[in-house]
């Protein structure tokens, strides 16, 4: 079963889209990524959505640039709750990318996150805290990296004059 689907406008998105795969196989929740593009595959993405929801997925992560229409389109196309990634363009630096799909039309939601890296990595471990309402054991492993994270805070220090 693949619990989520992350899905890419192209191959080249991959560098930032990993970071949200990282995250999902570091919580042990499984996972199918695909390159398809809402302009030039629409066919093949709407049977890979479809072909997802038989499967058991439970929420996907959509990423593009430019003219990102990706995560606008999945989430047209299901009831599952769909997050979409800015990835950085070559001209506007992902500014375009995040506007295309921050700015969806009232009743079709996409959740979205910040450009980039920042914005995949987050976006799987959102999608990991929607898994744990109802799973105790995610919902156990999330508060450990929570822990994690502010040990590491705790243990820094400033380096000196
Ligand atoms: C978008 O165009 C993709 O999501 C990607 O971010 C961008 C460039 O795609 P390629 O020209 O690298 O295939 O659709």
């Amino acid at each position: 079963m693949s619990t989520v689907g992350i899905v890419m406008g192209s191959t080249s998105d991959w560098d930032v889209m990993k970071e949200a795969a990282k995250q999902l196989k570091d919580f042990g929740v499984e996972y199918e990524a695909r390159a398809l593009s809402a302009h030039r595959t629409p066919a093949e993405l709407e049977a890979w959505i479809e072909d997802m929801e038989k499967r058991g997925c439970k929420a996907f992560i959509a990423g593009a640039g430019g003219a990102a229409h990706l995560a606008g389109v999945v989430a047209a196309k299901t009831l599952l709750p769909v997050l979409g990634v800015p990835i950085p363009s070559k001209y506007l630096k992902g500014l375009d990318s995040l506007l295309s799909i921050v700015q969806m039309p009232k009743g079709i939601p996409v959740a979205t996150f910040a450009i980039g890296e920042a914005g995949a990595a987050n976006a799987g471990i959102f999608a990991v805290h929607m898994l744990a309402l109802a799973d105790a054991k995610l919902k156990k492993r999330l508060q450990a990296f929570r822990d994690k994270q502010a040990d590491a805070v705790r243990a820094a220090k400033l380096p000196e004059l």
